[in-house]
């Protein structure tokens, strides 16, 4: 039985998302995509109406009124941020379009001064294409070799391989906090301080993580974390890159442009101090100003208890699904967020998110943008469906019903 930690009251954090408020085909829509990404409470849509209609005005740059109120509101978020991941400095926090963009940033930048021929960079096989393709393009440029920390076949990283990896000359270490394929929650204080010791830099990808496990950038001594806001109750197109402020300050800018910059000439331009170096021209204000109302929702509701509630729901989510005939799990490691990935013998898994839909169930299927992985089982893709803290047990339910009679119905 799955039951709410006591101070936790679901249907009051359900009234908060009007998004789940609708039916979809005729059904009460049933909403299992969130490690794709999660809805919004109505605070943050009305923080972006606020702003729209309230005091729209570019930041940093102007004098009057509103550019210093939509100033405040951007730096606010920073701040509020910079607690939430428990950061020393809020000029640590550098806004971008999300993970992939975080990602981005330091494969360049850190990867033009710090990444040179022969070096390696560690990734594992759990990553999403973007932990993959910009240390792709990266080695390419440099001639940096890239090498994978294999995967069980539960789902966890070998550590031992990743031991032996580390022999070799590596600049950085790219892992993700936990897995959007398989939920697999790896273990990255020992991955940090295995490559800190074998003097390697670590990014750690925080896309699935950032909703459901605490973060301390500081206890964990990451050199680098990234974030997406729309994995976090939050609006989408934007995210947070965290660096250790000794590695950006050591960075040559990412891209080039307005605010980034201290003074320009036609011979000689210099920069702007962090976080401002990596933040070029006008920013997804409106954006960053409503992700602090989602960080706040979360503190407000407390994530551990946030996280509890969602693992009662993954275990009798997994219980329910794995009963069925024909069903496997795909993903099983003992340390999981809130994501259930499984194939049916003999039915596609596009075929079963279709006739989810047509009941109103919002599933992913496919290889969820970590195609090697998929490989690594030989799938070509999987169903998943992924929790937040808005689902129900009658959502679990619900779930279990469809893909019992779609199995039923698919086997006659
Ligand atoms: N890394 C992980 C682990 C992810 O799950 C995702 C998005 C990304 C990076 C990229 O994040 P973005 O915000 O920059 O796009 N994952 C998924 C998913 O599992 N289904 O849709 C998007």
């Amino acid at each position: 039985m799955v039951a709410a930690p006591a101070h936790l009251d679901v249907s009051k954090i359900r009234a908060q998302f009007p998004v789940l408020h609708q039916q979809v085909n005729g059904h009460p829509l049933v909403y299992l995509d969130n490690a794709a990404t999660t809805q919004k409470p109505k605070r943050v849509i009305d923080a972006l109406n606020r702003y729209y209609e309230g005091y729209n005005a570019n930041i940093h740059r102007g004098i009057h009124t509103l550019a210093e109120k939509a100033t405040r509101a951007y730096e606010a978020t920073r701040e509020e941020m910079q607690r939430f991941i428990h950061a020393r400095y809020s000029e640590e926090i550098i806004f971008t379009s999300g993970v992939t963009g975080s990602i981005n940033l330091v494969a360049y930048s850190f990867g033009q001064a710090f990444v040179q021929a022969g070096d390696q960079i560690i990734i594992s096989g759990l990553e999403h294409h973007s932990n993959i393709v910009p240390w792709q393009l990266l080695c390419e440029r440099t001639g940096a070799r890239l090498a994978v920390i294999p995967v069980t076949d539960s789902g966890e990283l070998e550590l031992e391989a990743y031991r032996q990896l580390l022999q070799n000359k590596t600049a950085l270490v790219a892992v993700n906090h936990a897995s959007n394929s398989l939920g697999t929650i790896n273990p990255i204080k020992e991955i940090i301080d295995m490559a800190h010791q074998a003097g390697a830099c670590v990014l750690i990808d925080g896309a699935q993580a950032s909703a459901h496990l605490p973060i301390d950038v500081r206890a964990l001594d990451c050199d680098f974390y990234c974030i997406s806001s729309h994995k976090m109750y939050g609006p989408t197109g934007t995210g947070i890159l965290y660096g250790k402020k000794e590695w950006l300050e050591k960075m040559p800018p990412f891209l080039g442009g307005g605010e980034m910059i201290r003074e320009v000439t036609f011979n000689q331009t210099t920069y702007n101090d962090l976080p401002y170096k990596f933040e070029a021209g006008t920013p997804n204000i409106a954006d960053v100003i409503a992700l602090r109302e989602a960080i706040l929702f979360i503190q407000e509701h407390d994530k551990a208890a946030m996280a509890t509630y969602e693992h009662d729901l993954l275990q009798y989510a997994t219980a329910k699904v794995a009963a069925l005939p024909g069903v496997r799990l795909v993903g099983t490691a003992p340390e999981k967020v809130s994501i259930l990935a499984f194939v049916v013998d003999g039915i596609h898994h596009f075929d079963i998110g279709q006739m989810m839909d047509t009941r109103g169930i919002a599933v992913r299927t496919g290889h969820h943008c970590t195609q090697p992985l998929m490989d690594r089982y030989q799938l070509e893709g999987t169903v998943r469906a992924s929790f937040a803290i808005y689902n129900t047990r009658e959502e679990v339910d619900a779930l279990a019903e469809s893909l019992g009679r779609i199995i039923n119905f698919m086997r006659k």
